[in-house]
């Protein structure tokens, strides 16, 4: 491996633009700690990008791809090691233990901060900090915040300026003294005493992502890898989001946003709530299928909204990212082509396989794998081999407005006014295909007993229903009985809130075989969805909510499904909603005396329901 060469954009100290004081002494007072041989103050511009790029192609951090079949995109391959969120690794370090809630881990705050503060003393030796202004939403909204990230990592810093408006333009918006969420991360591998580099840094022994919701600080330390590191992400826009939103009056939310236009018709504007392995990105990106001609389907955001209440009665939200970070396995031109055309070039990719014409494969990508690829740690792989080509959690990071059906609207600094609102999760029975709440509180309480089966690129095992509120288990930065308070509340406080649904593609048959077609066909699911919130669809009233009939929804093209695949995939059963129901009060006991009144009456209600 080449020697890392240094940047020419090198300073100790701040460019004559910036007029931040404060934000002058804290990366002062990080780098005293840290250690670092050097500090760059990133300026955002594609021709600092590209110099981060090449620099890391000869540090062996990153391959180019084939400029002609993937342009100015590249491969990282990460420590074996280092491949995923690690959710038993992230804190919240609230004053009271109470407050992180029974779903985080929480340690004492002075404990750690003595903690991180032995980890960090030194830690940047022989590297580069990297100083990485951003704006989480469009630069200047209202809605959007912004953070300062100090990295070691050039990669995190080239993957910042896909994922989030980074650079210069972020010093204005600051000004002199305006807010941002401080953020420091290091890979936690000094190149102390000549120490030879390698391609992936990181820090095997000791991994740290942790979160200060009162002072509103996050600190990452080990791991240069996705939502550990990328602090931008899951750790500002939606753990230390989550409690600002609550402190603010409004809801940081890992959620998609789409729009759906019928022909000819009114847009509307729907978020929705996912666990991992629930096709998200598919269902953002949705291509309806050809009998639904005219109509269309376009992308606000694909994994986090920020939402908040409008003087005309209603929640607008943005997306607070500029970039897609997707897993590749499973995405290919038949599930996803929009998402295919946003990383044909412009491109980071994690993890995934090399081909001999220098592009990229993973497992799904296409029906027959190349006959010969090298895997993601760089051994050779053949069709067979007993080996994944590529990680199962391996990514690609591309800007947004690539996207070919990125809406309008999506980068509006006032957002777009949401409508409905679906929780999804993948259950193999008991979830009907969809069903509508009776009203926001007991739309809260289908968001607050989400649950979703486990699969085994997540955790090994198969099946189990993982309860996962809102989607935010891992993201929500307070004490989520308080989370269900917060949204109790503030769907209270506007005129006219979103319709609440719930959706579920993934019941099975007796082989285990998923019953509905899913993909562009779940169209058919969000016309009905759409339709309720204009006020022209019927609907069932059962004990959970309201449920289209077969003849409530559209079958052109799909005349095949028929009534009785319909009725499996939308009958509620009551003996296995009284178990669901058990499996709901263990999960919301967890929660104790913090749990809301009105989602403990709501199982009540329920219980008397299915008695
Ligand atoms: O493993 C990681 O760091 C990626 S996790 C992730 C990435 C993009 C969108 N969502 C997620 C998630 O875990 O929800
Ligand atoms: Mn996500």
């Amino acid at each position: 491996m080449n020697e890392p060469t240094r940047s020419p954009a090198t300073k100790l100290t701040a460019p004559g633009y910036i007029r931040h004081q404060k934000a002058i002494d804290w990366v002062g007072g990080i780098a005293a700690l840290t250690k670092p041989a050097a500090v760059v103050w990133c300026d955002g511009s594609e021709a600092e990008y590209d110099r981060l790029c090449d620099e890391m192609v000869r540090s062996g951090t990153l391959k180019r791809l084939d400029p002609k079949l993937r342009p100015n995109s590249f491969l990282a391959w990460s420590d074996p090691t280092d491949v995923a969120r690690m959710e038993d690794r992230t804190f919240i370090c609230s004053r009271s233990k109470d407050d992180a809630g029974p779903t985080n881990n929480w340690v004492e705050p002075g404990e750690m901060r003595a903690t991180l503060a032995r980890l960090f003393d030194g830690c940047m030796r022989g590297r580069t900090l990297y100083v990485v202004p951003f704006s989480m939403g469009p630069i200047g909204s209202h809605i959007a915040h912004v953070g300062i990230e100090l990295t070691d990592s050039p990669y995190v810093v080239a993957s910042m300026r896909i994922m989030t408006r980074m650079g210069e333009r972020v010093w204005d918006v600051l000004g002199k003294d305006s807010y941002f969420v401080p953020c420091v991360h290091s890979l936690g591998a000094p190149l102390a005493d000549g120490r030879k580099d390698v391609p992936w840094p990181c820090n095997r022994e000791h991994k740290y992502i942790v979160h200060f919701p009162e002072t509103k600080e996050i600190w990452s330390f080990g791991s240069g890898y996705g939502g550990n590191a990328l602090l931008g992400k899951k750790c500002l826009s939606l753990r230390i989001a989550s409690v600002m939103a609550k402190e603010q009056g409004w809801l940081a939310e890992h959620m998609l946003i789409l729009g759906v236009t019928p022909p000819g018709g009114r847009k509307v504007y729907v978020t929705g709530a996912f666990p991992s392995a629930c096709g998200k990105t598919n269902f953002a990106m949705l291509v309806p299928p050809p009998a639904f001609e005219g109509w269309q389907v376009t992308t606000v955001g694909e994994d986090i909204a920020w939402i908040k209440p409008h003087e005309d009665g209603r929640f607008y939200a943005i997306n607070p990212e500029a970039g897609i970070f997707g897993v590749a396995p499973g995405t290919s031109l038949k599930t996803n082509p929009n998402c295919m055309a946003a990383i044909r070039e412009n491109t980071i990719f994690t993890n995934v396989a090399l081909t001999p014409e220098g592009d990229v494969w993973w497992e799904g990508m296409t029906d027959t794998p190349p006959a010969r690829l090298t895997d993601w740690q760089g051994a050779e792989w053949t069709p067979g081999c007993g080996r994944k080509a590529a990680h199962p959690n391996s990514r690609f990071t591309a800007p947004a407005r690539q996207c070919p059906s990125i809406d309008p609207e999506w980068e509006n600094p006032e957002g777009v006014p949401i409508e409905a609102i679906a929780f999804g999760g993948r259950r193999s029975d008991t979830v009907p295909l969809v069903v509508e709440s009776f009203s926001w509180a007991a739309g809260v309480y289908l968001g607050a007993t989400l649950g979703s089966e486990t699969t085994a690129a997540a955790t090994g095992a198969v099946g189990v229903v993982r309860r996962d509120p809102m989607a935010m288990i891992p993201f929500c930065g307070y004490n989520m009985a308080d989370y269900f308070a917060h949204w109790l509340k503030i769907g209270a406080s506007v005129a006219r809130p979103p319709r609440i649904f719930c959706v579920n593609w993934f019941r099975t048959d007796e082989n285990g075989k998923f019953i509905w077609p899913g993909y562009g066909e779940n169209m058919r699911v969000l016309k009905w969805m759409v339709e309720r919130c204009q006020g022209s669809a019927q609907g069932v009233k059962t004990a959970i909510g309201y449920v289209p009939s077969f003849d409530d929804l559209t079958w052109k093209g799909l005349e095949s499904f028929g009534k009785e695949r319909f009725e499996r995939v939308t009958s509620i059963d009551a003996s296995a909603w009284r178990a669901e129901l058990k499996l709901h009060g263990s999960h919301l006991d967890a929660f104790e005396a913090r749990m809301p009144a009105p989602l403990k009456a709501r199982r009540t209600e329920l219980d008397r329901s299915f008695a």
